[in-house]
């Protein structure tokens, strides 16, 4: 069976990459519609040497529209992809909209790809800094039980959109220039104070709840029970999380601190699941100097994991080092993946209860 997909957001940073990645996956593409703004349309783009233009995208785009790769904002998405679901549609979406929802499965396929299963026509895609911890972590939890994951993240700008990206370059320029940086986005482009990222590092990512956590934080701790779990609040496994906007522009870098259940773990075996396990590239040799970087990492689909050893003072405690391009494991790969794990599984049908009713959503 060949598939007529869409991809909602075709224009953005994801947006270019979901064309790639799809381009290079093993879904077979009958049609493929992308679909933008308005101000977007008409805009030519590339698909496997064709070019297709942009169209706006309406409730309407989606009629004979099988999969819908979506990475638009979460606004967009919340309107337009119980639009697609109701013509018969089964969405992947990358925004928040519906990640908190309890009739919508938040997927990374290399640890809970059974949970598409579930799906009522919409699939989520979990957070950037949230879906590289879970392939890096999930050999070790399936080998060992987790009891707690203490994670501090190191963001690159891109995260923030591309307008962050542009204004972190811009920036970098203005410093070597020994001119006043100017800072009008970051760290949350709607919130009245700014700082500059070139030369610097911001420890706010997304807005403040009351309890002093991010809400980026909030979504680390949250979706990591979800996925590892099945429900975002249960309490057997402890995450606390640190976010941080780094002067990188592509890849985010975590140090991820973690207690396991079974005393039997090392770190040699760890160094030896994390070797075998899917779209993970083991990069651990500190007496070569070799360890996982932003710069290498950014381009690759897989998340790269070193600098693995266990705490001083604590045998069930390991500590590891996680690094993965931001845009194509934390976003665009990671929506393809699922929609090639759902093409596989013949899960790309909209069920008869499908997407209209929601289920709680535990939006912060
Ligand atoms: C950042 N992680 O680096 C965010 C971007 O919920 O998909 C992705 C936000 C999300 O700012």
């Amino acid at each position: 069976r060949k598939y007529n997909v869409a991809i909602l957001g075709a224009t953005g940073a994801v947006g270019s990459r979901l064309i790639d990645q799809l381009a290079k996956s093993t879904i077979p593409v009958n049609h493929l519609e992308l679909l933008a703004s308005k101000k977007s349309a008409g805009k030519p783009l590339q698909f496997k040497g064709h070019t297709i233009k942009v169209q706006e995208a309406t409730p309407d785009s989606f009629n004979n529209i099988d999969l819908v790769l979506s990475s638009p904002s979460s606004d967009v998405a919340r309107k337009l992809l119980p639009e697609a679901v109701k013509r018969g549609a089964t969405c992947v979406d990358n925004s928040s909209a519906f990640r908190y929802d309890t009739n919508v499965p938040l997927v990374v396929p290399e640890c809970n790809a059974d949970a598409l299963k579930l799906h009522h026509g919409i699939v989520a895609n979990p957070n950037c800094s949230t879906t590289q911890m879970m392939a890096a972590l999930e050999p070790v939890r399936k080998a060992f039980g987790l009891k707690s994951i203490i994670v501090s993240t190191y963001q690159a700008a891109s995260g923030a959109g591309g307008a962050a990206l542009k204004e972190f370059f811009r920036q970098a320029q203005e410093y070597l220039d020994h001119k006043p940086m100017e800072h009008n986005i970051l760290p949350v482009g709607s919130q009245p104070k700014h700082y500059p990222l070139a030369f610097n590092l911001i420890p706010q990512i997304d807005r403040f709840f009351s309890n002093g956590y991010s809400r980026e934080e909030w979504k680390m701790i949250h979706e990591t029970k979800k996925i590892m779990l099945g429900d975002m609040n249960a309490p057997q496994i402890k995450v606390n999380a640190t976010c941080v906007r780094v002067p990188v522009p592509i890849a985010h870098g975590e140090t991820v601190y973690f207690k396991v259940a079974d005393k039997s773990a090392t770190a040699d075996k760890i160094k030896e699941l994390e070797k075998n396990a899917p779209g993970v590239t083991l990069l651990d040799d500190p007496a070569h100097q070799v360890y996982p970087m932003p710069h290498y990492a950014e381009g690759h689909r897989d998340t790269f994991v070193g600098r693995i050893r266990p705490d001083l003072e604590h045998d069930d405690i390991f500590d590891m080092w996680v690094v993965a391009d931001n845009l194509l494991k934390g976003a665009a790969w990671n929506t393809v993946e699922n929609g090639e794990e759902l093409v596989k599984r013949g899960l790309v049908r909209v069920p008869k209860d499908y997407y209209v009713k929601p289920g709680v959503n535990h939006q912060a």
